[in-house]
């Protein structure tokens, strides 16, 4: 990519805060992507480059939120990704040594064509989009983040999910000598998310691949991440390598280690507290100091109105 020249955490807080400025460099991008398109059309004789290019083509989403995004320094600095270690800049200090090219990704289960494929044919004709939503911690702070991705249910439905398939369950890369925070037992290795068959084919729904136009970070879950965001952040397995079609409701990570605290579906409620701590209120990473007043968390995240459908009939407080 064109505009690579150093490392995107080098970027200075003012080159990548200002919203104006993004969405000027963004189409910047664009124009310079479609040039390069039309300038090298025997290129695509050549194999294809894998994700890079169509993170760079992303078109804007209509489901984007039109709030002012956080800063690229703020997403890449501020992370949960316990294979990396448990505080905040663990990730951002020591993501590095995770190698995502290639990639593959496993997938299995109830699914008509199982396989290991590359990352290339799973995103192959996929058009990618850039998707800016809210993410909502469970840890009551919140971030709007400019994704790059492509619908998972789109991913899906080339594999031919059977009529026995009623979940999804994905897996984390396990590999202690890439991710330091596996050689301690944290958490149970790796780490593993759930969906239900239709949220998982939400429209809402992606797989990440990118954020700001680049490519994903790593300390963002590079190269292929879940992001769901009507739910708590934890649902966004990042560095996915396993997806797995279930007839039976898969276990996730942070329901078998604390089941009282975090349940399989993990809808952002401010009805419903964490039992340690209110989810009424959550602070916007960056904008406010630590004194500002919270604003008021949504449910769904404010993304009821494509949602709440979904849980129909369900008790929210008991399916939390
Ligand atoms: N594999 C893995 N995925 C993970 C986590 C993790 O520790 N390991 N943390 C989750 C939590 S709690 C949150 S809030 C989000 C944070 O995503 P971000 O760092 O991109 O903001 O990632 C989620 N995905
Ligand atoms: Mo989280």
């Amino acid at each position: 990519m064109l505009i690579r020249s150093r490392k995107p955490w080098s970027l200075k807080d003012s080159e990548v805060t200002d919203e104006g400025f993004y969405r000027e460099r963004r189409r910047f991008m664009q124009s310079s992507a479609a040039l390069l398109a039309s300038a090298s059309a025997p290129a695509l004789l050549a194999p294809r480059p894998a994700a890079a290019v169509t993170v760079a083509g992303a078109k804007p989403s209509p489901f984007s939120t039109d709030e002012a995004p956080n800063s690229f320094e703020e997403i890449t600095n501020y992370n949960n990704f316990y294979e990396f270690g448990t505080g905040k800049d663990d990730p951002a200090r020591h993501a590095h040594q995770l190698r995502t090219k290639p990639w593959s990704v496993a997938v299995d289960g109830e699914v008509e064509r199982p396989g290991t494929y590359g990352l290339e044919d799973v995103l192959n004709g996929i058009p990618a989009e850039e998707r800016i939503y809210r993410l909502r911690c469970v840890e009551a702070w919140s971030m709007v983040i400019p994704w790059v991705g492509v619908p998972l249910g789109d991913v899906l439905k080339r594999y031919g999910p059977t009529s026995r398939a009623k979940y999804v369950e994905f897996t984390t890369l396990r590999d202690p000598e890439q991710m330091p925070g596996q050689r301690r037992p944290v958490l149970p290795w790796p780490y593993v998310e759930g969906l239900r068959v239709d949220e998982a084919m939400h429209p809402l729904t992606i797989l990440a691949i990118g954020l700001y136009g680049r490519e994903l970070p790593n300390q963002n879950g590079a190269p292929l991440r879940l992001v769901v965001p009507w739910k708590y952040g934890f649902k966004s397995i990042k560095s996915i390598v396993g997806i797995r079609l279930t007839e039976q409701q898969p276990l996730n990570t942070w329901q078998a280690v604390a089941p009282r605290e975090y349940g399989f579906y993990a809808n952002v409620n401010p009805d419903v507290d964490h039992p340690r701590w209110s989810q009424s209120r959550e602070r916007r990473i960056g904008s406010d100091s630590l004194f500002a007043p919270k604003q008021r968390t949504r449910l769904f995240n404010g993304y009821g109105e494509y949602v709440a459908h979904l849980y129909a009939g369900m008790d929210l407080s008991r399916n939390f």
